[in-house]
């Protein structure tokens, strides 16, 4: 179960939601989770798999290396000297997004019960990851980036780091970063100090925090949460008899849209009700749309979206809605640039590590 925090975990506001302390897991309650287009510091969800590595800054040093012309190791002072300094809007969300969902479909034990808050979203800054493979000289057969962080991880009795890659293409676009800066700040200690990536559009897990090293190779990264975890698999596959290497390895994120405002199970007012909540389309595709409806899908009303289109960001909108006294349920779902639309159900989707919950998104709520 979740807890309302008494103590609120390190730089984490009193309202931050823990799931689980240790490793730290936890995000912003349901009607903060949208209340503005960047998520401050202290409530930006945290997905940690494993220690709070604490990182001395003066002795910190990146290594590139693998099928590179020049192995680098760089200080942060050479980050910040030798290279540009590029802010990119980009969310981040959790392919474990909405779990809490698919768990009501079917049991998904051994992971983070997730509602709709593993998504958060700020202004990154830092080297754009190409200048430095650049730098490095990028070999031919290198098709894969690989990123290991300083964390250790301990799975079945096993030590290791979390790490995880992205094809050369992307790490090779202008959008990839290394952050040194979190909405103007230093990047806070539970989301990567002094160093993460942020890989726009794509799964939080391939956003490496406390990056230690960057290897240039052939195939994808062999750590358990590429070759392993965030794996998707088909509703019928099952945890005992899978096939790892058959499942698909997640990259870009898909189109989500979910309501925060009123939250599930709220008693409100007949009448005129305003609701509020997220989209993110994922995979540098811009939301087009998104419709609500408020009797579970039968008729739609388009939301008004706010602020402006951006390529790697979420879009908050909002929807005027009149509600007649009784139950009703609240539906959301968005529609891309390239027409994508989301399932109508989460039991079409469902499997069994509970990754890319991305169906019409239901709240029941009561006016009266
Ligand atoms: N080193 C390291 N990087 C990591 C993780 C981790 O456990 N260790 N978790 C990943 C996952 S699964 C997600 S969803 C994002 C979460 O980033 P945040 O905690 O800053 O929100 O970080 C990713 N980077
Ligand atoms: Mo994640």
């Amino acid at each position: 179960m979740a807890e309302h925090s008494t103590e609120p975990p390190d730089g984490k506001h009193p309202a931050f939601v823990v799931r689980s302390r240790a490793p730290l897991n936890g995000g912003p309650p349901p009607e903060l989770i949208a209340r503005a287009e960047h998520t401050p510091a202290e409530l930006f969800y945290v997905r940690n798999h494993g220690s709070l590595p604490s990182i001395d800054p003066a002795s910190y040093r990146l290594t590139i290396g693998g099928l590179v012309e020049r192995p680098l190791a760089l200080t942060l002072a050479d980050l910040r000297s030798q290279f540009s300094r590029v802010a990119v809007d980009a969310t981040l969300q959790c392919a474990g997004n909405r779990r809490d969902e698919l768990q009501a479909i079917r049991p998904i034990p051994g992971e983070v019960l997730w509602g709709a808050e593993a998504i958060s979203s700020a202004v990154w800054a830092g080297v754009p990851l190409r200048e430095l493979l650049l730098a490095a000289g990028v070999l031919p057969a290198a098709a894969h980036a690989a990123f290991a962080g300083l964390d250790e991880v301990e799975r079945q009795g096993q030590r290791f780091g979390f790490g995880g890659s992205i094809a050369i293409d992307k790490a090779l676009a202008p959008e990839v970063l290394l952050a040194y800066e979190m909405n103007g700040a230093p990047l806070p200690a539970a989301h990567g100090f002094p160093l993460r990536v942020v890989v726009p559009g794509y799964i939080g897990a391939r956003s490496v925090k406390w990056l230690a090293a960057i290897t240039l190779q052939a195939a994808p990264s062999s750590n358990y949460f590429q070759a392993r975890a965030y794996k998707l698999f088909p509703p019928a596959a099952e945890a005992h008899s899978a096939d790892w290497q058959q499942a698909l390895m997640l990259g870009e994120s898909s189109l989500t849209s979910v309501i925060c405002q009123p939250a599930a199970g709220a008693r409100l007012p007949a009448g005129l009700v305003s609701i509020e909540g997220y989209a993110y389309a994922g995979g540098g595709r811009s939301i087009a749309r998104v419709d609500i409806s408020a009797d579970g899908g039968a008729s739609w009303v388009q939301a008004e979206l706010r602020g402006q289109p951006t390529r790697w960001a979420w879009r908050l909108w909002q929807a005027q809605i009149e509600l007649a006294p009784g139950a009703h349920t609240l539906v959301a779902r968005a529609c891309d640039t390239a027409a994508n639309t989301q399932p109508e159900s989460a039991a079409s989707i469902w499997n069994f590590k509970g990754y890319m919950n991305n169906a019409w998104h239901r709240v029941l709520v009561h006016a009266g």
